[in-house]
């Protein structure tokens, strides 16, 4: 299976890793502008020689409980950034939702929209539809960053989730979006508790069900903390690393296309055993994988 985005045609035989690039005051900021570019500059070039396939730049923190960002200061922190990082000759992904940063950056070259809210904002799915070729990834969340956790979803999150994602791809379709651009996102973490949030790895096969790539989200999130905290406290984010790695392996393994991720250099060697395993399970397959990847992307 291919993604199609601007550039590129990604192929997902084996896994990609996206690697996370936040431009946002509690990320890079030192103070002036051009030293933030720089500094997200460096990041980007760290995630590149780190393995990452593609890169996710984003200027709104979703973290929950987040204050919105006005549209200005969003445009301001990523537009500088994809201007150059279009040049880094890899997929470029923009994390956001608003439909003028989508045009914004659809106009510079980006590849990739990554949209937390699937296209929901008005005039979002028509941007989108309008580029000819660019990416789009549709995440499902639960109400929004402000209180999607003080309210979180109840009970079976399975179908809810696999019915909305399901929802935003039909809407994207009928708007004339060709389905190999899309890929699905179950939103890890966004409206969901910790045992929802396993869930949606345990029967990710039903979500696959829909026939379109997935992308899924593990690194460093609070899910993680909370089942490997001690003595009733979770490790804090940075300290997340072996958990991260061991969800993005699993959800790689359950059949996930896409794993976006902070620590690149240590999951893309994660993947690489998970690779080398199966090539093992599967000895026919692994000659047309590495066939198929020389015509495509690296
Ligand atoms: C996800 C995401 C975040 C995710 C997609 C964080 C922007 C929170 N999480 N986009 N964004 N999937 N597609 O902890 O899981 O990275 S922000």
């Amino acid at each position: 299976m291919f993604w199609q985005t601007t550039r590129y045609s990604i192929d997902l035989t084996r896994p990609r890793v996206m690697g996370i690039v936040n431009v946002t005051p509690d990320s890079f900021s030192d103070g002036g502008r051009l030293a933030d570019l720089s500094a997200a500059l460096n990041h980007c070039e760290r995630l590149l020689r780190d393995g990452a396939h593609i890169l996710d730049i984003g200027g709104e923190s979703t973290r929950p409980g987040a204050p919105p960002v006005p549209l200005e200061e969003e445009l301001a922190r990523v537009v500088p950034l994809v201007r150059e990082a279009v040049k880094f000759g890899v997929p470029i992904s923009v994390d956001t939702f608003k439909p003028a940063v989508m045009q914004a950056v659809l106009d510079l070259g980006a590849d990739i929209i990554n949209d937390i809210r699937a296209l929901g904002q008005p005039g979002a799915v028509e941007v989108v539809s309008r580029h000819p070729s660019c990416g789009i990834c549709l995440m499902h969340m639960h109400r929004d960053p402000l209180t999607m956790q003080v309210l979180p979803m109840q009970g079976d999150v399975v179908p809810p989730v696999r019915a909305f994602l399901s929802q935003a791809a039909a809407r994207a379709v009928s708007a004339g979006v060709a389905r190999g651009r899309i890929v699905l996102d179950p939103g890890i973490g966004f409206g969901k508790t910790v045992e929802q949030n396993f869930s949606l790895l345990a029967r990710q096969a039903e979500l696959l069900a829909e026939g379109f790539p997935l992308l899924v989200g593990w690194s460093r999130k609070s899910s993680l903390g909370a089942v490997t905290a001690t003595q009733g406290l979770a490790p804090e984010a940075a300290s997340r690393l072996a958990a991260s790695v061991a969800a993005a392996v699993l959800t790689a393994d359950r059949g996930a296309a896409i794993v976006r991720v902070h620590d690149v250099l240590e999951t893309v060697q994660a993947l690489a055993v998970w690779g080398a395993m199966r090539e093992q399970a599967t000895p026919d397959s692994h000659v047309l994988i590495a066939k198929k990847d020389q015509e495509t992307l690296g």
